[in-house]
């Protein structure tokens, strides 16, 4: 069975790729359209000569339509996205042409090539914007507060409108926080990672980083994307929180990362003036910069995945400390290898 990923360059493409070639698949991936495309996460899990790579842009509905003719894809996986929540507040009109009208335009070429296709679409809990602590099931409220989340509402509601109008089988995850060694650094967890890991060998004295209070539900990008793939196996296509159900902060996130190279940090200060200090020798080694700030924030985000554990029989297997260690160690082993 052939099966279509796009963004194949991404975190959440590699671990799903290596899915799908164990369930016996043959996987393509495709790219967008850039000089140098950088393939480092296939290279990483292994999968880089076994999946077969397609140039596509999302801007074009006849190139996915050429992409599809190709491939004859029984399922398509939609990962591509400009998915940096900061980015967005910079460049809203592309985040809106690649994560919203992409989506349609995916949607599109199904309904016109094949409409028989089953259709994965990455949706985020941004959607559900500010929380009032409880945990977001399916029936939560939206309230989107940043481009990033406002584009992939409209590509969430756009997937349900195919499914209800054209009767597209197509299945949105709507995926909490998740992490792992393959982030991108721009992220705050893998951010993290790596500047310990730096700190550890001797590399970088000191790292910055924005509000230190928010919260995320985290959870690992191998667990979700096993959600993603029971999502397209069932007999109906629907909607499915995909979370832990626990939530930690960022200053939380920055401890356990430091206790894996046996630093205990020490906070100082309030607001942009807090510092986090080793306990040890009292070397300032996290500092709080306005830059890192964003123009709206959720404070925090947690999700309920009952509908997904009952129906999918889905459970994430990472814990958050054993993410933690998996990010840090994973990072000091790439620096060993290259100093
Ligand atoms: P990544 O940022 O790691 O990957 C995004 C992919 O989209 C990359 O392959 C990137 O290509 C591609 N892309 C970016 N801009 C464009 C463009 N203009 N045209 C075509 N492709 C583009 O994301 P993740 O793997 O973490 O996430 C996968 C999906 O899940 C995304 O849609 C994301 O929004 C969504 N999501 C992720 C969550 C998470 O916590 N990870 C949570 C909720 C939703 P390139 O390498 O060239 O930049
Ligand atoms: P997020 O992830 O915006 O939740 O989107 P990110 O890791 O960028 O931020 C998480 C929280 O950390 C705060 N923060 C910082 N963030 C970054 N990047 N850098 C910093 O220095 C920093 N300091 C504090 C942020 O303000 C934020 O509150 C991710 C993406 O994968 C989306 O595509 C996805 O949809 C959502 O998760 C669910």
């Amino acid at each position: 069975m052939a099966v279509l990923i796009t963004g194949i360059t991404g975190q959440d493409a590699a671990y799903l790729a290596k899915l799908l070639l164990e369930k016996g698949c043959e996987v393509y991936g495709t790219y967008r359209s850039v000089s140098t495309p950088n393939f480092w996460r296939l290279e990483e899990i292994g999968v880089i000569n076994e999946i077969k790579l397609l140039e596509m842009d999302l801007y074009d509905t006849s190139n996915i339509i050429q992409a599809i003719n190709i491939v004859h894809p029984s399922e398509i996986y939609n990962l591509a996205a400009q998915s940096f929540v900061a980015l967005s507040f910079e460049k809203p009109i592309l985040t809106g042409e690649v994560t919203a009208l992409g989506v349609n335009r995916m949607l599109e070429a199904i309904r016109i090539v094949d409409p028989s296709i089953k259709f994965y679409q990455s949706s985020s809990s941004e959607m559900f914007g500010p929380a009032s602590g409880l945990a977001k099931n399916e029936m939560a409220p939206f309230s989107p507060r940043s481009p990033y989340a406002i584009s992939k509402l409209y590509a969430h509601w756009t997937t349900g409108l195919y499914r209800e109008v054209y009767g597209i089988f197509g299945c949105c995850g709507i995926l909490f926080n998740h992490e792992s060694p393959l982030r991108g650094p721009e992220f705050v967890t893998r951010k993290i990672s790596q500047a310990v890991a730096q700190i550890k060998m001797g590399q970088q004295a000191f790292f910055e980083l924005g509000n230190l209070e928010v919260k995320r539900d985290w959870g690992f990008a191998g667990d979700y994307v096993q959600a993603m793939w029971l999502m397209l196996q069932q007999s109906n296509p629907d909607d499915f929180v995909v979370a832990t159900g626990k939530t930690h902060s960022i200053k939380e996130f920055v401890e356990a990362a430091f206790r894996v190279v046996s630093i205990q940090i020490m906070w100082e200060g309030e607001g942009i003036n807090e510092i986090g200090r080793n306990r040890q020798n009292g070397e300032v080694l996290v500092r709080v910069n306005r830059k890192y700030f964003r123009p709206s924030e959720l404070n925090i985000t947690v999700g309920d995945a009952s509908k997904a554990r009952k129906t999918l029989q889905w459970i994430p297997k990472v814990d958050f400390n054993e993410l933690v260690n998996m990010m840090v160690e994973a990072d000091l082993r790439r620096l060993s290898r290259t100093s």
